[in-house]
């Protein structure tokens, strides 16, 4: 008997001052959800260096999902970072949960520099911004936990070109923005419904549409 082809969604636990992380309490909703005919699989990884991957590893090989997309906090950011590249550096500006603060270190001893999303993050953006929702390209996703899970998961499933991964990052809940004075909040099942449509749109979307993301800086 056939399985129903799977995704696996991930969000992050708390970290850092903030005591709830909205990407995981916006991912946690779609457990077992049926999004173009693939069942939604989501796992909370920890924010910590050393244990991160090793749990994505461990939820890859029990959920061998057909699409990937982790998803992270960004406080600050003003709608939702559809991240373009993870990059092949740890640079920690704090310590993660478990104490660690790696300064300049490679994701992956002798990695290529880089990977770029497997996600159609041009249409992404475009069916979010058809609904109102505020997103846009971002070409960093930082040098902390979420770029080493993004790197990390690009690196691991290098070879299995069939499985698309990606990684978006939210901005701050409004409980959150509440203690971040003056910074963007979108509310959590708004994200929720967001990532709901960015899952649509990359099961749908083979050849991602050519519209301009660019950043001066
Ligand atoms: N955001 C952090 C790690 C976990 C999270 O949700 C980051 O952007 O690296």
């Amino acid at each position: 008997m056939s399985r129903v082809p799977r995704i696996l969604l991930a969000g992050f636990e708390p970290f850092g001052a903030d005591p709830t992380n909205p990407s995981w309490d916006a991912v946690a909703p779609l457990q077992g959800a049926c999004i173009g005919g693939h069942r939604v699989e989501t796992r909370c990884l920890p924010v910590a260096f050393e244990t991160a991957l090793t749990a994505l590893r461990q939820a890859l090989d029990a959920v061998r999902p057909r699409l990937l997309l982790c998803v992270g906090l960004a406080g600050g950011r003003e709608g939702l970072s559809l991240e373009r590249v993870a990059i092949n550096v740890i640079d920690a500006r704090i310590a993660d949960n478990l104490g660690a603060q790696p300064v300049d270190a490679p994701v992956v001893e002798g990695g290529p520099a880089a990977y770029f999303s497997r996600l159609p993050i041009k249409a992404m953006r475009a069916a979010l911004q058809a609904q109102g929702l505020p997103a846009h390209i971002s070409q960093t996703a930082g040098t902390y936990v979420c770029n080493q899970v993004f790197y990390g998961a690009c690196h691991l499933l290098r070879r299995r070109r069939g499985v698309r991964a990606g990684f978006i990052h939210v901005p701050y809940s409004p409980e959150l923005a509440a203690t971040h004075p003056g910074q963007f909040a979108l509310p959590v099942d708004v994200a929720t419904q967001a990532l709901r449509i960015c899952l649509e749109v990359a099961l749908d979307t083979s050849e991602d549409l050519v519209l301009a993301g660019g950043a001066e800086h």
